[in-house]
């Protein structure tokens, strides 16, 4: 029997060596260990599984049981769109995403933002409007939707469905795209501004495959690495039928090979195919190791934008369907863990130590640029569950003007780091992050970990 280094990564060390005495055993170990959640399933190998959702729905038990127990990370279907943020120009309203946000966090979920700017479902004022007023209000919307969300995303749908169908690979004709074909990169050059902690995506359907839209994009993504325009992923909507392209994960790996992760943001799939189709997409996934998460579009079949077409996990009064099961058992046998990615404007650097038995390790992605600095700090579990951590860090000159996900001693020197109420209990292997941002250098921070 071969044992393979993904299987052993699963398994903790005693059955490993139990499986390989007894061979056939490895199997039944492995499944009496499965995760029995897709969020938790997803995280054994550092992965989020997030659904969409609805601020209307919040008020029903039925999909907040299932918010809560299976999904790890959230975008709202609808809140955090332009028409929804803005509905007069210059006038702001975050009540839904703010709610979403919100019941999010605090049951310990992450937030995917969508989407800062798309040619649809802008309000009818932005409508209206055409060239340089146009990309005027544009710009300014990015910049205060991401401020006021800022810290708190894990990745903004800065640019969302701005490249044509069918084979021409070019962009699709928008009042936005007449604003000059620039338009992307100042969104995303603004968003970087407003929130340098939040990776920076590019969304699109029908881009699953490799195909003549998929490589446009690619194209662009490739020359937005060239000029050091900043972008960090690359989100494949996934709304499919019947089953995933043949090609799909060589087309996650070539965006993966550019420097950017990939994230399957909005899927869903009908047809007879539904649950080999949904095993299909999440091994697609875990195969690409900067593939770093899959968020279906809605909870249960009723919950869908596909009406009629019951494409979701979910049936509509909220029991497990068959795809369910082929995704939770997908997640479970496993892949290689997201690489640590950066989001890098000058330098980066990165230190990692070995984990520890029992207690836990802290390693830093830093983000470096003249004058200030964004640290994202990864605490990992060693062979013990962590009940609580404390990560402490050296400024040697910055100082610290937010942070997220954990409460620091000071802003400047030695600071000590501990963890909130939603982020304390970290599984043995497993990890959770937390981060601030500054000014000054944050070279050499040098993080250690303890158990608390
Ligand atoms: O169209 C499917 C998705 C394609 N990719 C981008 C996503 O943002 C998009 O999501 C859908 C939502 O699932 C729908 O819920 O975007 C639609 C708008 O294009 C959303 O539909 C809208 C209806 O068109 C509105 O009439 C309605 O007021 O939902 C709104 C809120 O219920």
């Amino acid at each position: 029997m071969k044992l393979t280094s993904r299987s052993v990564s699963l398994i903790p060390l005693v059955a490993t060596v139990a499986a390989a005495v007894l061979g056939a055993s490895l199997i039944v170990t492995a499944t009496a260990n499965a995760a029995t959640t897709l969020g938790a399933a997803a995280a054994q190998s550092g992965r989020y599984y997030g659904t969409a959702v609805a601020a209307g729905k919040l008020g029903d038990s039925t999909y907040v049981n299932i918010l809560n127990t299976e999904f790890n990370m959230v975008t709202a279907e609808n809140e955090m769109k332009w028409d929804a943020t803005e509905p007069n120009r210059g006038q702001f309203n975050y009540s839904g995403g703010d709610r979403i946000l919100n019941q999010a966090v605090g049951n310990g979920k992450r937030v995917r933002g969508h989407a800062l700017l798309w040619h649809q479902q802008q309000p009818g004022w932005a409508q209206g409007l055409s060239g340089s007023d146009l990309r005027q209000a544009a710009i300014n919307h990015v910049t205060q939707v991401a401020t006021h969300y800022r810290g708190k995303i894990y990745a903004w749908d800065v640019v969302n469905e701005a490249f044509a169908d069918g084979g021409s690979g070019g962009r699709r004709d928008s009042n936005l795209q007449r604003t000059g074909n620039d338009w992307i990169e100042a969104a995303f050059r603004a968003a970087r501004a407003a929130d340098p902690a939040a990776k920076l995506c590019y969304n699109d359907y029908n881009t699953d495959g490799i195909n003549a839209k998929s490589t446009g994009i690619y194209n662009m993504v490739r020359d937005f690495k060239s000029r050091g325009v900043p972008i960090d992923c690359v989100g494949l909507q996934a709304h499919l039928t019947n089953n995933a392209p043949s090609d799909m994960q060589a087309n996650i790996q070539r965006f993966a090979d550019l420097g950017v992760d990939v994230q399957i943001t909005e899927l869903d799939i009908a047809g007879s195919n539904q649950a080999n189709a949904y095993g299909a997409v999440t091994r697609a996934c875990l195969a690409v190791a900067r593939c770093t998460g899959i968020t279906v579009w809605g909870i249960r079949d009723s919950d869908s934008w596909r009406t009629g077409e019951n494409p979701l996990l979910f049936t509509s009064s909220g029991a497990k369907k068959a795809a369910y099961n082929s995704v939770l058992d997908a997640l479970n046998a496993g892949g290689p863990g997201p690489t640590t990615t950066t989001t890098t404007t000058t330098t980066t650097t990165t230190t990692t130590t070995d984990p520890v038995p029992g207690g836990c390790t802290a390693s830093v992605s830093l983000n470096q640029w003249n004058g200030g600095f964004v640290a994202t700090i990864k605490v990992t579990a060693g062979s013990s569950a962590l009940r609580g951590w404390r990560v402490t860090t050296t400024l040697s000159s910055g100082t610290v003007t937010s942070s997220w996900s954990a409460n620091g001693s000071g802003t400047s020197g030695t600071v000590n780091w501990t963890n909130v109420d939603y982020n304390a209990n970290v599984p043995a292997g497993q990890s959770t992050e937390f981060g601030f941002q500054g000014n000054g250098s944050g070279s050499g921070l040098n993080p250690s970990c303890a158990a608390s």
